[in-house]
């Protein structure tokens, strides 16, 4: 499609709505931005960004006519693909193109490109180091925070991207084509968006749908969908692998991180030399060592980036240390499997809180993994109830319910001991009580500063 003389419809006024118009006007073509959201003002958008200056806003409800007038849509991740304003525009044969597919469009160069449920913002930025060491032109974008259309303009046929893409994102893509993919698992989250398991497996699996026998799909082999997609796949897999040794791919055993090509094997690292823990993150080094290499990066240099890097904020983060407790923020624990990683790299009485928006979770796997080792819950959030009914089932009765984090920090301060930590890892997104979940890990951090 050339974009050259069309009008393209923006849907949404987040990150994504802001860098894709500023993308669209620095291209000469004309734009539309729309928001559902009726509450919002068009001269306070204008003022929060200065591209909307010269745009038309519509904002509430997108009218028959507003959509005669459109070429494309370009969609923000956040907004359900199943909208019937998206259907309607879709019945009209206007393409829905995601941001990604925009960026994309404009974009040059390589990509490597990350999804999973959990993971891949680590995986992300650990990718970024290590080719950022060998490559001059590296770009980190995506879910990760930074829109692909804020940097797509600047990108050359040299620059090498690295992107998080979210299954959202990934709904919406149509030519977007990576040199190197990685999903990393998949496990229950964003329900309520794809309605179905199979629905939200077939969308992250999508990320390889253009890739060809020449490039390269990084995968998890213990989890058993990933395993048998990667059977099937027409493109190069390498497996990694956290509980058996392979005979080709990347594993870890005893310790250590190695490395087999089918003739013969090499260490990579021993984990005692990470700043990351717990055998969740070994799986991010593992996928971002397999990516390097596929991209030609010699395994000195990646070794190297591996000992210097540090855990991404927000994910099971050490905050401080206050009368021999210690707190941690595990804001980005937004779906149960996250959060159970966040337990599980705990090694003391941990006073835990949890709850948040509703993605339709089940919450049992998370509560069975307190093992003993949660001291009490202390939960916040539209879901506290569900969680609270979920936790005395599996009999677990030591929960207190609060209706802000703040609260949740406090009780949490008064009930601790000398040697507990204090976790934040909500299971839920932040979404009601905050505006994402980097919102509420500084608030977190903010609030436990506070305390005397
Ligand atoms: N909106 C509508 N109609 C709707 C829903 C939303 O008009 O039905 C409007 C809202 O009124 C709002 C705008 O859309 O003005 C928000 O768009 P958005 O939700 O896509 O948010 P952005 O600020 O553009 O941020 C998005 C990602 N957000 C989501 O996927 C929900 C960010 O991921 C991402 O970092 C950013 O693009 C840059 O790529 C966040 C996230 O929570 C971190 N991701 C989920 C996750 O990691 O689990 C997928």
């Amino acid at each position: 499609m050339d974009l050259t003389k069309k009008t393209v419809l923006v849907i949404g006024s987040g990150v994504s709505g802001i860098a894709a118009t500023e993308l669209l006007r620095e291209k000469g073509i004309t734009t539309i931005l729309f928001d559902g959201n009726r509450e919002l003002d068009a001269d306070a958008l204008r003022k929060r960004a200065p591209v909307f200056g010269d745009v038309e806003i519509l904002l509430g409800e997108l009218t028959e006519d507003d959509m005669e007038r459109v070429d494309l849509a370009v969609i923000s991740p956040g907004v359900p693909t199943d909208l019937p304003m998206v259907e309607a525009l879709r019945e009209k044969g206007i393409p829905i193109w995601g941001e990604i597919e925009l960026a994309y469009y404009f974009a040059r160069g390589e990509i490597v490109a990350i999804t999973g449920t959990n993971g891949k913002t680590t995986t992300t930025a650990l990718t970024g180091e290590i080719l950022a060491r060998h490559f001059r032109d590296v770009k980190v974008v995506g879910n990760i925070g930074i829109p692909y259309t804020s940097v797509a303009a600047q990108t050359t046929e040299e620059t090498v991207t690295v992107a998080e893409i979210s299954s959202f994102q990934l709904e919406t893509v149509h030519e977007f084509h990576p040199k190197v993919s990685a999903i990393l698992n998949i496990t229950p989250d964003h329900l309520n968006r794809h309605h179905t398991m199979e629905c939200y497996i077939r969308t992250k699996e999508s990320i390889t749908k253009n890739q060809t026998a020449s490039d390269v799909c990084v995968l998890n082999y213990e989890d058993e969908v990933l395993r048998a997609f990667g059977e099937a796949l027409g493109t190069q897999v390498v497996f990694f692998s956290s509980r058996r040794e392979l005979s080709k791919g990347f594993y870890y055993k005893d310790g250590e991180i190695f490395y087999a090509d089918g003739k013969e094997t090499q260490r990579i690292i021993r984990v005692d030399e990470l700043n990351i823990l717990g055998l969740h993150n070994y799986e991010n080094v593992m996928a971002a060592c397999a990516m390097a290499f596929a991209m030609g990066v010699p395994k000195e240099t990646v070794v190297e980036a591996l000992r210097q890097f540090q855990a991404v904020e927000h994910r099971i983060e050490y905050v401080t240390e206050k009368q021999g407790v210690r707190f941690y923020n595990d804001s980005k624990g937004t779906n149960p499997d996250a959060a159970i990683k966040g337990i599980s790299a705990m090694n003391r009485p941990t006073l835990l809180i949890g709850g948040g928006y509703d993605k339709d979770s089940t919450y049992d796997a998370w509560i069975e993994s307190f093992n003993g080792k949660v001291k009490k819950l202390v939960l916040i959030g539209q879901t506290r109830e569900k969680i609270a009914e979920c936790a005395r089932a599996h009999g677990f009765s030591d929960i207190v319910l609060c209706d802000s984090l703040k609260e949740a920090v406090e009780v949490c301060w008064q009930n601790a001991a000398e040697g507990d930590a204090i976790l934040l890892s909500p299971a839920c997104a932040s979404w009601g009580m905050f505006a994402n979940y980097e919102e509420r890990g500084r608030f977190f951090k903010e609030y436990v500063n506070a305390l005397s």
